[in-house]
């Protein structure tokens, strides 16, 4: 052999060297890497999808209508089921493309966003004739500006190319002095509807949710902290204050309430819809601003969740003065409760209750709306599937507190189920029966927003390494500075991370789970790992028994797991 061609396989045996190094030092860190990538981009195109239509067929009206390839202006209709009083006006204001921007961002997509914030700069205007919700106007669109706006002034991103002269926050300010009148009530609860011209219209209705009046603070606080006017975040904190204060004595809360009275018009509640992003507002805000004051109510009102609403892994509703269960129903908005369970660090009840919705998903193929858990039956009239995240999200939040890859197959088995069912020609279309599969003519603008967003995420998490975000309910991301805080909660003190057992890295801890309990356990008699709880919860009542152990929670004395006994009670293992 010739010194050339010696010198020729010498090269070549150091590159399949290298080759093979590299290969298995990448797995070695992340041996679903592969997995992750391939299905990153199919969510990838998936959002293309259903934005490209949007754009195409909608724009720069709010949603696309996929089977007809139109749109439909429904800002207005929104939250409004009677659809009575609409004006005849109105042509939009591009919601889908506000919606979109966080999720461009998130995929990296600077042209698009660029072009984005320059059409919303020079069109979007809110002094329409439009009788909007609150509560939808604030998480989407006012949520969608103000977390595009700090997205565009983020230092590590290079979403717009020195053109940007704050013109979203402009916007964002504008829709939010808008939105002010709203809380001119006697008792500071807003009125779940305002006319964006107009203000609130004469003999409006004055019943509201307690999610309407209880999810404004991340978005308003958020306004607040951006231009230096303190009028947003004081009329949300103190709607959220009166809400609070009007809870039973078992700290529960009803679903809806009258604005003008201050009075409870629907005493029964559960964790869905109403009431859902009351809870997630409370926890979330904390985290964002700091306030000892939010995490308290959290902290009460989680439990009297846990106590009067849970069963095993579901969750009923109940009479809030009662305690008594009332409606026993499984809904696909509860299936966030175990993304927020996981902020808190309450993650094997998290997981426990995820499993169930996810058979639920599996058996249908989607997530119905309603399912009635006494009858063992789908809720006759509510059969419909509009695209929801609340899955995809609390798979997410899932895999990234544990790194358990059982959730990216439930997430690979969302995408495929989507793809299957939902997606057309014109985009991605509502189920209207998950029994029949028949679609129906809506592409909402959270499934641009947040479930392709989540489902991106939780295989392509990348974005998250710029920093720490709180997801509003719409899914838009908001940094958490310390600058916004009264005091940084001590889990984000990076001294004050723990190191649990057995794991070679550290691993920072939950949210919350520094201010409840440490996470390891010595001298345990069974070595299994403690899973960290903000919350000990006794049992749900006195008839209740443990099937599985995560029912059992945690002892708030000694800080131990409780194990269920095959007798079906909680208890804790003695120490040997
Ligand atoms: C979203 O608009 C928000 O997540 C809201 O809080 C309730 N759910 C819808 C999507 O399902």
């Amino acid at each position: 052999m010739s010194p050339r061609s010696r010198g020729t396989w010498v090269l070549l045996f150091l590159v399949i060297i290298a080759t093979l190094y590299v290969e298995t030092s990448s797995s070695k860190v992340d041996p679903f890497a592969a997995k992750k990538k391939r299905m990153s981009e199919k969510v990838r195109q998936m959002f293309y999808h259903a934005y490209g239509n949007y754009m195409t067929y909608a724009f720069p009206h709010d949603e696309l209508k996929p089977l007809t390839k139109t749109f439909t202006d429904s800002l207005i209709e929104l939250g409004n089921l009677r659809l009575e009083r609409l004006p005849q006006g109105y042509n939009g204001s591009a919601l889908t493309l506000i919606e979109s921007l966080s999720s461009l961002a998130i995929l990296g997509n600077d042209t698009e966003f660029e072009r984005a914030v320059n059409w919303l700069s020079e069109n979007l205007t809110f002094d329409v004739d439009a009788r909007i919700n609150l509560f939808e106007c604030n998480i989407r669109v006012l949520g969608g500006l103000v977390s595009a706006h700090i997205l565009a002034t983020d230092s590590t991103n290079r979403l717009t190319r020195g053109t940007y002269q704050n013109q979203l926050l402009v916007l964002a300010e504008e829709l939010g002095q808008r939105l002010l009148p709203a809380f001119d009530t006697p008792t500071g609860l807003p009125y779940a509807w305002i006319n964006l011209k107009y203000g609130v219209m004469e003999n409006e209705i004055t019943e509201t949710s307690t999610s309407g009046c209880g999810s404004l603070i991340l978005e308003m606080g958020a306004l607040s902290h951006l231009t230096g006017d303190p009028r947003f975040e004081s009329a949300a904190l103190r709607a959220l204050r009166k809400l609070w204060s009007m809870r039973s004595s078992l700290n529960l809360l009803g679903t809806t309430l009258d604005v003008e009275t201050g009075e409870w018009i629907e005493y029964s509640s559960g964790i869905g819809a109403g009431v859902d992003s009351f809870y997630e507002y409370l926890l979330k805000a904390h985290i964002l601003f700091g306030r000892e004051e939010l995490w308290k109510m959290f902290q009460s009102a989680y439990q009297a969740v846990q106590k009067y609403f849970r069963h095993g892994p579901w969750y009923h509703e109940a009479d809030m003065r009662t305690g008594r269960a009332t409606y026993w129903q499984l809904t696909s908005l509860q299936a966030f409760w175990p993304g927020l369970q996981v902020l808190i660090g309450d993650v094997a009840a998290a997981n426990s209750s995820h499993r169930e919705f996810f058979y639920v998903w599996q058996k249908f193929g989607v997530l119905p709306e309603r399912y009635l858990l006494d009858h063992h039956m789908l809720h006759p009239t509510e059969k419909y599937y509009p695209l929801r995240p609340e899955l995809a999200e609390s798979t997410f939040y899932l895999y990234q507190a544990t790194k358990d890859p059982w959730y990216l197959e439930v997430g690979e088995s969302i995408v495929d189920s989507l793809n299957f069912h939902t997606r057309v020609e014109g985009g991605f279309a509502s189920i209207r029966d998950v029994t029949t599969m028949e679609l129906e003519d809506h592409q909402h603008s959270f499934f641009l927003a947040e479930t392709c967003k989540y489902l991106y995420l939780l295989f392509d998490d990348s974005f998250l390494v710029n920093g720490n975000y709180v997801f509003t309910t719409e899914g838009h991301p908001l940094p958490i500075l310390s600058s916004w805080h009264e005091r940084l909660p001590e889990a984000y003190i990076p001294s004050n991370w723990t190191v649990v057992q057995r794991e070679k890295h550290p691993r920072r801890a939950s949210a919350m789970s520094l201010q409840i309990c440490p996470a390891i356990i010595p001298n345990c008699r069974h070595n299994y790992q403690l899973l960290e709880s903000a919350c000990h919860i006794p049992d749900a009542r006195a008839d209740h028994r443990c099937l599985v152990d995560e029912d059992c929670g945690v002892d708030s004395t000694s800080c131990r797991r409780r194990l269920c006994s095959s007798a079906g009670y909680c208890g804790i293992w003695q120490l040997i």
